[in-house]
C-alpha cells in the first residue's frame, strides 16, 4: 500500500513523537492533523479496548473556543441541540447544521463557563464557519482554536487508571461531565466521554509542550491495567453504533437521515443556522437512512470507497462502512440509502470489489 507523507503542511499532534515512538504503523489526517489508527494489530487492539485499557492520541478531535459576553449565543445559533439546560462542567452530543439543514459536524460541546464553550470537533473546517457566522452577525465573542488536545484513555480499567493518576474524585465525573486537573504540574480538562462504548476518559492537554510527559505518565501508570496503544476503533465503534461523521453519509445528508434526530431540537425557542429546513425536511418526511446491515461472504477487511447497494437491480443507495465484528462474530455494515421500498428484513445485493454479497437491513444499534 502507498504511504502517507509527513511535512509541515498537516499539523502533528502533542502526542505524535509518542505515538511514533509507541509504534503506530497507519495515520489517518483528521481537521488537517495526522492522527494514528493503528499500531498494527487490530485484534489485540481491540481485545485490549474491550478487555483492558487503551491509550489514544485524539488530538484531532481539535477544539473551536467560543468565550465572551454572547458565547452561548452564538454557540445556541450554531447547533441544532437545545443547549440552555446544559450546565457548566457538562457536556452535550449536538449536531450542527448549515442553511440547508444539511449536517456539517456532530461535537461534543463542552460548557467550560457561562461565557466559555469548547467544541470538540470532528473532521471539518468548524473554526471557519464558527468565525464566520460570528463575524457576519457581529456577536460579541471570541473564536479561536485554543491550545487543547484530547488523549482518549478508553476501557473497562480506564477509571482505575485515571484515578490512580488524578485521585479517587474522577469516579464521580459523571458522563460528559469535566473538570480542570493537574498532574506533574500539566494542565488539563478531564472529560469522561471517548469514542467507544467501552467506558473512559479524555484528558484535554491544554500545554501543548508537555504532550510526550501526559503519555509517559499514563503509559507507565497503565501498565498494570495492561495499557496498549489504540486508536478509534473501526470495528468497535460499528459495534456500539457511533457515527462517524463525513464516512457513514454523503456531505448533503441531514440529522435526520444519520440517525441523530432525537439531538434536533425543532419545537424549543432558540433559532439554530437550519432549523427552518430541517422544519421543512422534517414536514416532507425522511427519505433517506443510514441503516445497519448483515453481510454475507467472506470476512469483509476495507471497504475504501462505497460499495453500491441494489435492490431488485435497481441503486438504492451504498454501503460506506463494512466489518467482520469480534462480538457479533459475522460482517455487519452501515448503509446510506433510499427507504422507499426497504424495510428492516429487506434483501439487498452489496457490489464489493469481489463480486455481489447479500446485505440484510438490520436494526441499529446492532444486536
Ligand atoms: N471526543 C471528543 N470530541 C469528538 C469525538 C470524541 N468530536 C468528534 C466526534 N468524536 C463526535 N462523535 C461522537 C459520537 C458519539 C459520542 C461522542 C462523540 C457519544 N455518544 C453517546 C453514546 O453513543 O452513548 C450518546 C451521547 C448523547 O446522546 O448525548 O458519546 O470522541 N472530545
Amino acid at each position: 500500500m502507498p504511504e502517507i507523507g509527513i511535512g509541515a503542511r498537516v499539523r502533528k499532534s502533542p502526542f505524535f513523537d509518542a505515538t511514533v515512538e509507541a509504534g503506530a504503523t497507519m495515520f489517518t489526517i483528521y481537521n488537517h492533523m495526522y492522527m494514528p489508527i493503528s499500531y498494527g494489530d487490530p485484534m489485540r487492539e481491540y481485545s485490549a479496548l474491550t478487555e483492558r485499557v487503551c491509550i489514544w492520541d485524539v488530538a484531532a478531535e481539535r477544539q473551536v473556543e467560543i468565550v465572551g459576553p454572547q458565547a452561548a449565543e452564538l454557540t445556541q445559533r450554531l447547533s441544532a441541540r437545545d443547549l440552555s439546560k446544559c450546565k457548566v462542567g457538562r457536556a452535550r452530543y449536538a449536531p450542527m447544521c448549515d442553511h440547508d439543514g444539511h449536517l456539517i459536524n456532530d461535537p461534543v460541546i463542552l460548557k467550560l463557563a457561562e461565557d466559555r464553550f469548547w467544541l470538540s470537533i470532528a473532521d471539518l473546517d468548524i473554526l471557519l464557519w464558527a468565525k464566520a457566522v460570528s463575524g457576519e452577525g457581529d456577536y460579541d465573542a471570541d473564536v479561536f482554536e485554543p491550545d487543547a488536545s484530547p488523549l482518549g484513555i478508553q476501557g473497562p480499567n480506564a477509571e482505575d487508571l485515571v484515578a490512580e493518576l488524578l485521585g479517587d474524585w474522577v469516579r464521580d465525573v459523571p458522563f460528559f461531565g469535566h473538570a480542570w486537573a493537574k498532574l506533574d504540574g500539566i494542565p488539563m480538562v478531564v472529560c469522561r466521554s471517548g469514542w467507544s462504548h467501552q467506558g473512559g476518559f479524555e484528558l484535554f492537554l491544554t500545554n501543548s509542550d508537555r504532550g510526550t510527559d501526559l503519555w509517559n505518565l499514563v503509559w507507565d501508570a497503565g501498565q498494570k491495567y495492561g495499557i496498549a496503544p489504540g486508536g478509534p476503533h473501526f470495528q468497535e465503534r460499528v459495534e456500539s453504533d457511533l457515527l462517524s461523521f463525513g464516512a457513514d453519509h454523503p456531505l448533503d445528508a441531514d440529522p435526520f437521515e444519520v440517525g441523530l434526530g432525537n439531538l434536533v431540537d425543532l419545537d424549543a425557542a432558540h433559532d439554530f443556522i437550519g432549523k427552518a429546513a430541517l422544519i421543512a425536511k422534517r414536514d416532507q418526511g425522511q427519505r433517506r437512512a443510514r441503516v445497519g446491515l448483515h453481510l454475507d461472504g467472506e470476512p469483509i477487511l476495507n471497504v475504501d470507497s462505497p460499495w453500491e447497494l441494489n435492490l431488485d437491480g435497481e441503486s438504492v443507495g451504498s454501503l460506506r462502512v463494512g466489518v467482520l465484528s469480534p462480538k457479533f462474530e459475522r460482517n455487519i455494515g452501515i448503509g446510506f440509502i433510499d427507504i422507499a421500498g426497504v424495510q428492516v428484513g429487506t434483501e439487498l445485493v452489496a457490489l464489493g470489489p469481489d463480486g455481489p454479497r447479500v446485505a440484510t437491513v438490520v436494526p441499529l444499534p446492532f444486536s
